[in-house]
């Protein structure tokens, strides 16, 4: 396996708005990144992955853009863009940019010319449609709308959008499209920053023709097949390694729904020149029901378990995976796969220790190193997001009941991610002096990183320590990954294996006491890391953590 300095990195996540409000407007900025990067810099991060900061009329926090060659209002100039970049790099810290290409702002200056006639120039940049028999051209749901498709009267025709209808799809087969792109691309790069993070890239290759799932039957909508890991997309993304990647150092992750793990084999074969690695989604969905995110059902450690399995063995010959328990998009990981009550400290250090002893790029996000939790349980006014927000009007309109509906945002809502950065006891956990964009988490008292500073058991100290023991460990780096099968559901052990370094990692999935089943003759070994103050195997105590050194 090649060895490269981007499977070696740790990634940290910035969603801008919630990390520092420098000027008390109550969102966060680029100045606040600025002041912060020392604190990025002690955690022992390589590279910041920005969620965007273009200019945006915000419909979906960024996700909608409206010019890529400027930042947005709220977040600051190109100025400080700059400053924060020359600051990152002083400090050996690499930035990532969200390429968000799949789509623009309806706000965009090419979508404005589009829509303005058939003949303009930029017509062509979008999808556009007559519809059909009176109504949508197609069958599609949207991701965040119940039809994928907006009605235009300007020209009598709709056009396409898989997310809100303020985030129109650019039309890929345009050549013209992808040479903006590729030029956009290059623009950053020259500037000076380190990669893209590319959102929803799967999703760029529509096939042609644009079939209805199932002309006729109602109610069955989505049409993923007709645009995830579409006909083009790898031909595409060929082409931007040839036009624009290949011609830097630089690191790529194209976020996936919808790949499994031989669609990402295709994308990330070096041999194949696309990307470096992808966000894969399965594992994000693992407390989804058969209606999606929105229909939770009990999480499963032992669903957990196989799909990291499945994954590590998927690129153990080929290609390279990322690593990331939750981000911008999903609940705070300790609400999700740990207790954010009574062991909120264990379950947090010993999700810490998963997501930095696996093979892969670990990606960690904004306040799990604090161990941040889900919001409280609170009205639909608490909530922010457009797709919860939409969500909560849709079913309310089929007649959903209120409690129920509020229990599922309880749990699923992205907005748990999105609350702003605890650092410290002061106003607004010290994010902003002003009324922040969405409500703080109570909780700051208790959970902010000045307090995480000072307590030497804090989850923010622990992930230090696995931060540099994976660091000091190239087992953990490019090591094999073999389990050892457990009979208990809830215990998850696992040896990483580089020519003679052999290190085995033991988790306690969950916060019952259970035992750790080891092979005859097995001698543990040295403790490097550990979340209990003795370590004892095979005894593990509730979400108990640790790596040894055989
Ligand atoms: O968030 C999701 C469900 O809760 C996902 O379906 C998500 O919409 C999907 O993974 C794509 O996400 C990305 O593109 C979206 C944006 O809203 C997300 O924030 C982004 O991560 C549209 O640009
Ligand atoms: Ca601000």
């Amino acid at each position: 396996m090649e060895r490269q300095w981007w499977k070696e990195a740790v990634v940290y996540q910035i969603y801008p708005r919630s990390f520092c409000d420098s000027n008390g407007d109550g969102i966060g900025d680029l100045p606040g990144i600025l002041s912060k990067l020392d604190y990025i810099r002690s955690l022992g991060v390589d590279v910041i992955w920005l969620c965007p900061v273009y200019r945006s009329p915000n419909a979906d926090n960024g996700y909608d853009i409206s010019d890529y060659r400027d930042i947005m209002e709220e977040f600051g100039t190109l100025a400080d863009f700059d400053a924060l970049l020359a600051g990152a790099h002083a400090r050996g810290l690499k930035i990532i940019m969200d390429l968000v290409v799949n789509h623009t702002s309806d706000e965009h200056a090419w979508f404005i010319e589009s829509r303005a006639s058939k003949e303009n120039p930029k017509r062509d940049y979008y999808i556009w449609r007559k519809g059909k028999h009176g109504g949508e051209p197609n069958d599609w749901a949207s991701f965040f709308t119940p039809s994928a498709w907006q009605y235009d009267a300007a020209t009598d025709e709709y056009y396409l959008h898989l997310f809100s209808e303020k985030q129109p799809d650019l039309n890929w087969e345009n050549p013209a499209v992808r040479g903006e792109v590729y030029s956009l691309m290059s623009w950053w790069l020259e500037r000076g920053v380190d990669g893209f993070r590319m959102d929803v890239i799967s999703c760029i290759s529509k096939v042609p023709g644009l079939p209805s799932v199932v002309e006729g039957e109602p109610g069955y909508r989505w049409a993923g097949r007709y645009f995830l890991n579409g006909p083009c997309v790898h031909q595409y993304l060929r082409e931007m390694n040839r036009e624009v990647l290949s011609h830097y150092d630089c690191m790529t992750v194209g976020e996936a729904p919808g790949a499994g793990i031989e669609d990402a084999l295709r994308y990330t074969d070096g041999e194949r020149s696309e990307l470096q690695m992808l966000f894969l989604t399965d594992l994000m969905g693992v407390d989804d029901g058969s209606g999606g995110k929105f229909d939770p059902i009990p999480y499963e450690p032992e669903r957990l378990k196989l799909l990291v399995a499945q994954y590590q063995h998927g690129f153990a010959e080929k290609g390279w995976n990322s690593l990331f328990l939750g981000n911008h998009d999903n609940p705070r990981i300790v609400s999700r796969f740990g207790d954010d009550g009574r062991f909120r400290a264990e379950s947090g250090k010993m999700l810490a220790t998963l997501l930095l002893t696996l093979r892969g790029t670990p990606y960690l996000y904004q306040g799990d190193e604090i161990g941040m939790t889900n919001l409280p349980r609170c009205g639909i006014d608490g909530y922010r997001d457009i797709e919860t927000l939409n969500f909560y009007r849709e079913a309310k309109e089929n007649g959903a009941d209120e409690q129920q509906l509020l229990d599922i945002l309880h749990r699923k809502s992205r907005d748990h991610a999105r609350t702003p950065m605890q650092w410290n006891t002061q106003k607004n956990a010290g994010f902003s002096s002003g009324t922040p964009w969405i409500d703080v988490n109570p909780n700051y008292d208790n959970v902010n990183a000045a307090a995480a500073e000072v307590d030497p058991n804090s989850i923010l100290r622990y992930y230090r320590a696995a931060i540099a023991l994976r660091r000091a460990t190239p087992a953990l780096v490019y090591g094999s990954f073999e389990e050892l099968p457990q009979r208990e559901g809830a215990a998850f052990a696992y040896l990483r294996i580089l020519d003679g370094s052999r290190v085995l990692v033991a988790l306690n999935l969950t916060g019952g006491q259970i035992a750790l089943e080891l092979p005859e003759n097995f001698t543990r070994g040295r403790l490097l890391l550990g979340n209990y103050l003795r370590a004892d195997l095979p005894r593990l105590r509730p979400y108990e953590a640790s790596v040894w050194a055989l």
